[in-house]
C-alpha cells in the first residue's frame, strides 16, 4: 500500500517536472523568436538606409556645369518616415570627452580623413542618428590655398561636431582669383549661399580654416548672446588679446546675423574686420558670450603671411567708423559672382567672385 503510494506520488512529481521543462522550453523558443525579430527589424532598417542613401544626392547649383569630383556621395543620417520621432538631444551631450591633443605634425590625407569618417554625407553634411538635434548649424570656412590646413581641420573637427550632436554642415567659402582676399565679405556671401543651400540653418559659425578647438566642451552652436569661441590660442599664450578681441572663431544665429546687417564688406586684406564686427554686435545692444577660457583652448597651425592678404593699413581708422558705416555696408549691400558649387564627400565648397577693392583715390 505504502509502496503504491510512493509510486503515484512519484509519477507526479515526474509529471510536474515535464510540464516545467516543457513550459521552459517554449518560453526560451518565444524568447528566441523575439530577439531573432529585433534582430531582423534592425538590419532592415540599416538596409533600408544604405539603400536609400545610394541615390545620389541631390545637388545644389552648378553654374558652370560642374561634376562633383572624387568618390561618390557617403552615406549619413536619414531617418524613413516609418521610425519613431527621435528624442530631442541632450542639452549637454554625454559623448564629450574633454581635453583633446591636437597636432600638426604627422602628415594628413583627405583619402584617411574620408575612411576615418564615413558617417559624413556628401557635401560634409551630418545629423545625430540617435536623437533630435537642437540647432542646425552652417560651418563656414573663409578660403584661398589653404588645402593642407583643411586637411587636419576636417580630420580632428568632423569627430568633435558629432559628439556635440548638433546637425551641421561644412562650407568653404573659396575666395576666386588672386586679388586681395576679404574674409568678411567671403563670409557674407557664405551666409547667403548656405541659405541657398538649406533653408532652415538657425546658427552661422564662422572658423578660420587654422583653428581647431583643444576641448569639445566648446559647444559649436549659437546662443542667446554672438558667441565668441577662440578665447584662449596658443599664438596668444592661451589669452583673449584683448578684451573686443571677436577674431578667429565666432557664431551668430540668423537672427543675430541680420540684425547687425551681417559681416562689412569694405575690409580687404588682414586685419580689422572682427573689430567691426563686435563694434556691430555692441552698437546693436548685444553682448559677445565666451566660453571658459580654459574651455575656449585652440590651436592654430603655424604659417606665414599668404600672399595678397597683406596687413590693410586703412583697418585703424574704420573701425572708428562701424556705427557710420553699418548700415550701409553690410549683408544689405554684398555683391558677388557664384562661381562654383561642388559637394565633396566631407565639405562643400562655394567659390565666389567677391572683386577687388576700389582704387585708391590719388593723392595730391
Ligand atoms: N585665409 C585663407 N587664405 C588666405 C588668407 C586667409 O584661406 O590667403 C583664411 C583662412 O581661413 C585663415 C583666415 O583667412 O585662417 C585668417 O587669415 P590668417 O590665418 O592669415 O590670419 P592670422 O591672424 O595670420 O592667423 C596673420 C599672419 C601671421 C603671419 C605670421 C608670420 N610668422
Ligand atoms: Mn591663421
Amino acid at each position: 500500500m505504502t509502496r503504491l503510494l510512493l509510486g503515484v506520488t512519484l509519477e507526479r512529481v515526474c509529471k510536474a517536472v515535464l510540464l516545467l521543462c516543457l513550459l521552459h522550453f517554449v518560453i526560451i523558443v518565444i524568447l528566441y523568436f523575439d530577439v531573432y525579430a529585433q534582430h531582423l527589424a534592425f538590419f532592415s532598417r540599416f538596409n533600408s538606409r544604405s539603400s536609400a542613401l545610394a541615390q545620389p544626392s541631390p545637388n545644389a547649383s552648378r553654374p558652370h556645369g560642374t561634376e562633383a569630383p572624387g568618390p561618390s556621395p557617403q552615406p549619413g543620417a536619414n531617418h524613413s518616415s516609418t521610425q519613431q520621432p527621435l528624442p530631442p538631444c541632450q542639452e549637454v551631450p554625454p559623448g564629450l570627452v574633454g581635453r583633446l591633443l591636437i597636432e600638426f605634425s604627422s602628415p594628413m590625407s583627405m583619402e584617411r580623413v574620408q575612411r576615418e569618417n564615413p558617417e559624413v554625407r556628401a557635401g560634409g553634411k551630418y545629423a545625430p542618428p540617435d536623437c533630435q538635434p537642437r540647432q542646425k548649424v552652417a560651418i563656414l570656412i573663409p578660403f584661398r590655398h589653404r588645402e593642407h590646413h583643411l586637411r587636419y581641420w576636417l580630420h580632428y573637427l568632423h569627430p568633435i561636431l558629432r559628439r556635440q550632436k548638433v546637425a551641421y554642415s561644412i562650407y568653404i567659402i573659396n575666395q576666386y582669383g588672386e586679388d586681395t582676399f576679404n574674409r568678411a565679405k567671403l563670409l557674407n556671401a557664405g551666409f547667403l549661399e548656405a541659405l541657398r543651400d538649406e533653408a532652415d540653418y538657425d546658427c552661422f559659425i564662422f572658423s578660420d580654416v587654422d583653428l581647431v578647438p583643444m576641448d569639445d566642451r566648446n559647444l559649436y552652436r549659437c546662443y542667446e548672446q554672438p558667441r565668441h569661441f577662440a578665447v584662449a590660442m596658443d599664438k596668444f599664450s592661451f589669452r583673449l588679446p584683448y578684451a573686443g578681441y571677436f577674431g578667429g572663431v565666432s557664431g551668430l544665429s540668423r537672427s543675430q546675423f541680420l540684425k547687425i546687417n551681417g559681416f562689412p564688406n569694405e575690409y580687404w586684406g588682414w586685419g580689422g574686420e572682427d573689430d567691426d564686427i563686435f563694434n556691430r554686435i555692441s552698437l546693436n545692444g548685444m553682448k559677445v558670450s565666451r566660453p571658459d577660457s580654459r574651455i575656449g583652448r585652440y590651436r592654430m597651425i603655424k604659417h606665414e603671411r599668404d600672399k595678397h592678404n597683406e596687413p590693410n593699413p586703412q583697418r585703424f581708422t574704420k573701425i572708428q567708423n562701424t556705427k557710420a558705416t553699418m548700415k550701409r555696408d553690410g549683408i544689405s549691400s554684398l555683391q558677388y559672382q557664384l562661381v562654383e558649387v561642388t559637394r565633396w564627400p566631407l565639405y562643400t565648397n562655394i567659390t565666389v567672385d567677391i572683386g577687388k577693392p576700389p582704387p585708391r583715390p590719388a593723392r595730391g
